[in-house]
């Protein structure tokens, strides 16, 4: 367990302004054989008063969430193939001048679902990926990938091998790296002075407005706005140069980056740190508010479940997210209120859930034997549910979703 009273970027004191209790692994999912022996730690998160950042108070060892057992593969997602082929193809074209002398990095690369876009483009290319089971898929479709963590001392084995990288980018990962201040050293020696990194993650502003306080588990020890962005950047030697919203993982910000002075500052980064400063993101108020909203969405969702039990009704879960760990647990709900989850990743199926234990069944048998209410987990991604969804629909299937608010579809 990696606990602290000091920010983790600026050394600062901080201080936890709610617990959301004991939480498990948020993929720790296992057999019955293993609920004896479960890990589970105090999950509190925390506001940092001087460099702004919402981190874990605790967070457990890297080792306990990425392994060889590591169950989440981003490949399984149509609309995010789409999402990353674009991203890849957005920085090819706009930030690789002369493709053929170019290198590029991508930490956290999973199964490669974006760099193999650059790979295909006959760009020179590194994928980091500490678990190795997700990185064994890359290396099997002839990406190049190390099975690591990615740090300060890896970053000058890369560079004394391989030299300055153009583009170090990175989708869902810098969040999950407790010790960043060695993440953006190593950045900032592999960009000399003219890379661009380029990297998005769930988005503070999304998750206060929506209430969508279940991006806080074990994996992710940051929630970033741009202020908390911008202020690490400044400690290394870069600055933020643009932001762009994205609309993937319930609302996510794209921060570009470059060693201060060589690059041109889009007006977004003004205009988005100045909204922040307004909307109240670096007071500790907010973040009690936020408190607030989290018990009301809690106790929303359980009453809204107990009325449908009363009436005799199935629910099942749609999609066994990490996500889905944090709000069942906080909410201490079991399959006393939900019968099971329905999941399309094999290695989560006929498993049970982190903490709660609710069994976890192959999509089929979701489409062998409906449920009245399907509780939309994997909210994040709506619209590709909807869109294959419409046969449950129209046999009178009926959707609970709790983002941005506890209410039937
Ligand atoms: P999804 C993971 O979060 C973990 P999770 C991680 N920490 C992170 O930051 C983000 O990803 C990037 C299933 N599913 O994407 C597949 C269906 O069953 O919301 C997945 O198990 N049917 C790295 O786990 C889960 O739902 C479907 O039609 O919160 C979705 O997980 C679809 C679309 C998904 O990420
Ligand atoms: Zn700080």
């Amino acid at each position: 367990m990696n606990t602290t009273d000091k920010c983790r970027i600026c050394g600062n004191e901080i201080s936890s302004f709610m617990t959301f209790g004991n939480m498990p692994i948020a993929n720790g999912f296992l057999k019955k054989d293993q609920f004896d022996n479960e890990y589970f730690f105090e999950m509190m998160p925390s506001f940092c008063e001087c460099c702004f950042a919402f981190q874990l108070i605790g967070q457990p060892d890297a080792k306990l969430m990425f392994n060889e057992n590591y169950p989440f593969f981003s490949s399984l997602s149509k609309y995010m193939q789409q999402h990353f082929k674009k991203f890849a193809d957005d920085l090819i074209n706009n930030y690789l001048e002369d493709k053929e002398n170019s290198f590029v990095i991508e930490l956290g690369s999973n199964d490669g679902i974006m760099l193999k876009h650059f790979m295909n483009s006959g760009i020179s290319h590194l994928g980091i990926e500490p678990s190795s089971n997700v990185a064994q898929i890359a290396i099997e479709n002839g990406i190049n990938t190390i099975s690591k963590f990615f740090n300060e001392s890896l970053a000058d084995q890369i560079l004394s091998e391989k030299g300055n990288a153009n583009i170090i980018f990175a989708a869902n990962v810098m969040c999950h790296i407790p010790d960043l201040n060695s993440v953006f050293a190593g950045i900032a020696k592999l960009l000399g002075n003219k890379g661009v990194l380029v990297f998005e993650d769930p988005y503070l502003g999304d998750m206060l407005e929506k209430v969508s306080y279940d991006q806080i588990y074990d994996e992710h020890v940051y929630i970033f706005s741009a202020s908390s962005v911008s202020s690490i950047c400044n400690r290394h030697g870069l600055e933020l140069i643009d932001v762009q919203p994205q609309i993937t993982h319930g609302g996510s910000m794209r921060y570009f980056i470059a060693p201060i002075g060589s690059n041109k500052i889009s007006s977004s980064v003004n205009k988005i740190l100045k909204d922040e400063e307004l909307k109240g993101f670096k007071q500790v108020s907010k973040y009690n508010q936020f408190k607030l909203d989290c018990e009301k969405s809690r106790d929303d969702l359980v009453s809204l479940l107990t009325k449908i039990n009363s009436e005799n009704k199935r629910v099942i879960g749609y999609g066994a997210t990490s996500k889905s760990t944090t709000i069942l647990n906080y909410s201490n709900i079991g399959s006393n209120l939900i019968e099971s989850i329905s999941d399309t990743t094999p290695l989560k199926q006929h498993k049970y859930s982190p903490g709660v234990h609710i069994p976890i069944i192959p999509y089929e048998d979701f489409v062998k034997e409906p449920p009245d209410y399907a509780l939309l987990f994997a909210w994040n991604h709506s619209q590709e549910i909807f869109d294959k969804e419409k046969e449950f629909e129209k046999n009178g299937g009926k959707w609970i979703r709790f983002v941005p608010k506890v209410e039937i579809l």
